[in-house]
């Protein structure tokens, strides 16, 4: 099962690395074809190859989208050398045979990152570089196919041990990884297409239901291999699918311990959470625990919206997740290590920021460059014993939301600012979910019960132990307002928050009692809004 390495085929778009490996081939007395460009940083080099359009007796055409797209390339390929009939024709035509074959494909992938559109982006979708790919692992009972330039020092290492000759297991790993290659290509390239597809689909008809495509692709490019998941018996790694959407799989992380599935995970939902205030209106500041807030504040600074984000659950804000909608300063960096805190998350940080943070060695520094946007669509994929469940991003805004005050008395102006405060936040809680706010700050929050009754409970006894650990008089809760991330389906829930001192409710309404609860709202004289949308979250 030997294969003795004679003939290599490269094709790269990435020439980082090419010359030197084709040099290292070539003094192993491997002959090479290449194409154009890859030819000639070869030959430039001194190393001898021959372009591929000598083997095909057909020039590059159409700006190169025709150049390997050949039998006597593919004949090579495809060929089972040891059936007489394919010999045979081998042999008739005149077509040789590759042993390795390096391609590199167009960077579709990174062109699409760097905001290109249109023609642009389709003009490095590559057709012939996967055509050889698929057709190398295909045979790879013969070829070696290399996607992967951090490969080159394993096939010299490969033949190094095996006197010129690469063995059938070796081939199959490499075929492994190509077909897992051209499929996370297409993948991006179907990704991006229907995305365009339905962004036209949109701009045509807004009202439309989107289409649901009847293939859906997947693919990712390894970020991070993790020692584990959500558990230590659980094997973990992080793929980066979008590489130009903002956020925790495009961040920098400029210190701290390796980041954890589970930093990630509480990472992502904190980010995403603070991204829905915009810098513009003030500093925002999330503290997440288990993917849920268990603070969020707004402030004129930082380190003002820091301290009211702590002060909502200062006892779970331990070991938490801090992130943050504008610039780390030094003043925020400062209290904020003061707590211990897995991971710090933000826009941007200002180098003194940064220069405190450096005396935490563990602590996590995540710099994302910018915000992910709120309203913008994407996909959110959650798994199930044998299959993907697939949905659109939450992306409703509150701003965008029609609001209808259902009780006899309106919401002041500063219950309707902590209303929609308390709504985007929320959206972001598990559900049940139930959030008391006072003052842009969230002063209670329940999460994840099987009852609505039981979040309104725990948020308001949470907002209570808090205030008593401060050595505060009575709960904040008195004077707040409150949200619920669905509709009350009884009058009991809007209840508990009046037991609560809540002056004010934002939920999405209807339910079949939605006349009950507000006349039990209009009883307590509470001011209520209906957003008509809900934020299930599970
Ligand atoms: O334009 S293509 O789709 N048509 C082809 O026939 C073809 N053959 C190789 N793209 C093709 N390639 C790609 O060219 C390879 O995948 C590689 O990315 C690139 C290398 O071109 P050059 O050697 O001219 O820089």
């Amino acid at each position: 099962d030997r294969v003795a390495l004679k003939r290599a085929l490269i094709s790269v778009s990435d020439k980082t690395g090419v010359v030197e490996f084709a040099a290292a081939l070539a003094a192993q007395g491997v002959e090479l074809v290449s194409t154009g460009g890859t030819r000639k940083a070869i030959a430039d080099a001194g190393v001898p190859v021959i372009d591929v359009s000598v083997i095909t007796g057909f020039p590059e055409i159409m700006d190169g989208r025709v150049k390997t797209l050949h039998p006597k390339v593919h004949g090579g390929l495809l060929a089972v050398r040891d059936d007489p009939e394919h010999a045979a024709a081998l042999a008739a035509h005149g077509i040789p045979t590759f042993d390795l074959v390096v391609i590199d494909l167009y960077p579709f992938e990174k062109t699409v990152a760097s905001g290109a559109v249109g023609q642009a982006v389709i003009e490095t979708i590559d057709i012939g570089g996967p055509a050889m790919i698929r057709a190398s692992a295909k045979n790879h009972a013969y070829a070696s196919i290399v996607v992967d330039p951090a490969d080159y020092a394993g096939v010299l290492a490969e033949i190094g041990a095996h006197d010129g000759a690469t063995t059938a297991a070796f081939r199959r790993r490499l075929a492994a990884k190509a077909f897992s290659r051209t499929a996370a290509y297409d993948a991006a390239i179907s990704r991006w297409m229907t995305d365009v597809v339905a962004a036209e689909a949109l701009a045509a008809n807004p009202a439309a239901e989107p289409e649901t495509p009847k293939w859906r692709a997947f693919g990712g490019e390894l970020v991070q291999a993790m020692r584990y998941g959500e558990n230590p018996h659980q094997p973990a790694a992080f793929y980066r699918s979008a590489p130009s959407r903002a956020g925790v799989a495009t961040a920098r992380q400029v210190q701290g311990k390796a980041l954890s599935y589970n930093n990630l995970n509480d990472t992502d939902a904190a980010y995403e959470l603070v991204a829905e205030f915009p810098p513009a209106a003030g500093a925002a500041v999330a503290i997440i625990k288990h993917a849920n807030p268990c603070g969020v504040g707004q402030g004129g600074s930082i380190l003002e919206a820091y301290h009211r984000a702590l002060a909502c659950d200062p006892v779970s804000a331990f070991g938490g997740i801090v992130a943050l909608n504008s610039t780390l300063d030094a003043e925020a960096a400062a209290r904020i290590v003061e707590v211990f805190t897995e991971v710090i998350i933000a826009p941007a940080a200002t180098d003194e920021a940064i220069a405190i943070v450096g005396a935490k060695k563990n602590l996590r520094l995540l710099i994302a460059g910018s915000l992910p946007d709120p309203r913008e669509q994407g996909l959110t994929v959650k798994s199930l014993a044998g299959g993907l469940l697939v949905q659109g991003r939450d992306n409703a805004v509150i701003d965008d939301l029609d609001l209808k005050v259902v009780t006899k008395r309106a919401p002041t102006a500063a219950e309707l600012a902590d209303l929609k405060f308390a709504w985007k936040v929320v959206k972001h809680v598990k559900s049940n979910a139930i959030v008391y706010a006072k003052n842009g700050a969230t002063v209670g929050i329940g999460a994840g019960q099987m009852s609505r009754v039981d979040s309104a409970r725990i948020a308001a006894w949470k907002a209570a132990d808090a205030a008593k650990a401060a050595g505060l008089d009575g709960s904040p809760t008195i004077g707040s307002v409150v949200a619920s991330d669905a509709f009350f389906p009884f009058a009991d829930g809007l209840l508990a928050a009046v037991d609560a001192g809540a002056t004010a409710v934002i939920q999405p309404g209807g339910s079949m009692r939605d006349a009950e609860v507000i006349a039990a709202a209009d009883e307590a004289g509470l001011a209520m809004i209906f957003t008509g949308v809900r934020h299930f979250r599970h």
